[in-house]
């Protein structure tokens, strides 16, 4: 089997050709030139004969074509490439909506005008196109799922939708076998640090790092190392934006499995990936602080109102009962068990 993936320097391409790498597929990952090496999470694939590095940008229909024509024999193609941070979407939305949009019908369009249609599509759908709508289950408990219309908030929302619906296009106008996946947030290890959770992480782990080689005598008050109360002026704050908004956060490894089990049915089809637990930013910091066992976190964050964003998705939680049953696919860590991952790779 030979997949190429887009988006292999970002967090889920790097998971996803260890997955099929295992699987001992070829995997060819798609990159665009850098000003810098962008190859950090991917670097220990360097020395696997059967994963190569081609350069490409999905902006660029050229370069897509020339990318299919070179490898018609691929069986599977993984679209991951996006501007993917919502928060730089409202600052250029017309690149979000070029890479993130529109970059999908340029790969569908290429492999139809290239007559690939046979070859299996994966697109990165996004549990952001709900936005600010919900479903309410029977227990008056708010929930997303397949069935639940899209309201999306912000212009990566709309790309992504828009990317959406191009592959159901192509799915019913042409008979791809084209599958979305869509993912709520995961997180990992691999996470790129501007998102809240690896920012946090992040931050937590330097903290502690320089409490460690800063002198106890300049503590004006108790520390122990079980246990930490300190006053800390030395150390910069951690600015964050909103604390209220509420997400279903996974681990990143689990979620790139489903994107596999879903080329691998015979129809292809749409599905809610998620842990079906939602917490809000604020238990994020209660749960990652108190793994360093502190406990007044309010004490080292400042809210920053410039990394609040014009418009907000409140509550995200699906419900992954479709993926569960047709695909097998359950989600194999809870919240607490992603902070450890992440915490541990970090510290
Ligand atoms: P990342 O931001 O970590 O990775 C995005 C990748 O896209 C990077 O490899 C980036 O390359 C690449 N890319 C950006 N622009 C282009 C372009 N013009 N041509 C080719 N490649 C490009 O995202 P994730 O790995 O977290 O997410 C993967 C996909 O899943 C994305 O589409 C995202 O929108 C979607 N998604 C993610 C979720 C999550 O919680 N992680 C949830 C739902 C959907 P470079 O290194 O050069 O910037
Ligand atoms: P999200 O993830 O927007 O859900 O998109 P992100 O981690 O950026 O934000 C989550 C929530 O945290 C709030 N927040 C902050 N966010 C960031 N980045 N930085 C901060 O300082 C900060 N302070 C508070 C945000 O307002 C938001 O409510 C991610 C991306 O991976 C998308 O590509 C993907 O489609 C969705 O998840 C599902």
């Amino acid at each position: 089997m030979k997949a190429i993936i887009t988006g292999i320097t970002g967090q889920d391409g790097s998971h996803l050709a260890d997955l099929l790498l295992e699987k001992n597929y070829e995997v060819l990952g798609v990159a665009r030139r850098c000003s810098v090496d962008t190859s950090e999470r991917i670097k220990h694939l360097a020395s696997n004969k059967k994963f190569k590095l081609i350069e490409g940008d999905i902006t660029d229909v050229s370069s897509v074509i020339n990318i299919f024509k070179n490898n018609d024999n691929v069986d599977e193609v993984y679209n991951l490439a996006a501007q993917s941070h919502v928060g730089t979407s409202f600052k250029q939305p017309a690149l979000t909506w070029d890479i993130t949009g529109k970059g999908c019908l340029n790969l569908l369009q290429s492999l139809k005008d290239l007559n690939m249609q046979h070859v299996k599509f994966y697109q990165a759908s996004s549990s952001e196109m709900f936005g600010s709508n919900y479903d309410i289950d029977r227990q008056g408990r708010k929930y997303q799922d397949e069935k639940t219309k899209f309201m999306p908030n912000s212009p990566y929302a709309i790309a992504k939708c828009a990317a959406h619906h191009v592959v159901r296009i192509f799915r019913d106008a042409y008979g791809v076998h084209a599958s979305c996946g869509i993912l709520f947030n995961h997180e990992g290890p691999r996470r790129g640090e501007n998102f809240v959770t690896q920012k946090i992480i992040k931050w937590i782990c330097e903290f502690k790092s320089w409490l460690s080689y800063t002198s106890l005598d300049n503590f004006p008050m108790d520390f122990t190392e079980d246990h930490i109360v300190i006053h800390r002026e030395g150390f910069p704050k951690l600015r964050l934006g909103n604390l209220d908004a509420s997400r279903d956060w996974g681990y990143a490894g689990d979620y790139v499995e489903a994107m596999w089990m879903m080329l691998q049915q015979d129809m292809p089809d749409d599905y809610v990936i998620c842990t079906g637990e939602t917490n809000t930013i604020r238990d994020f910091l209660n749960a990652a602080f108190k793994y360093i066992n502190v406990e007044n976190w309010e004490n080292y964050v400042v809210i920053d109102q410039d990394l609040y964003r014009p418009c907000e998705v409140d509550y995200l939680k699906g419900d992954y009962s479709k993926a569960k049953a047709q695909l097998g696919w359950e989600p194999k860590h809870n919240l607490e068990g992603l902070i450890k991952l992440m915490m541990d790779a970090k510290l």
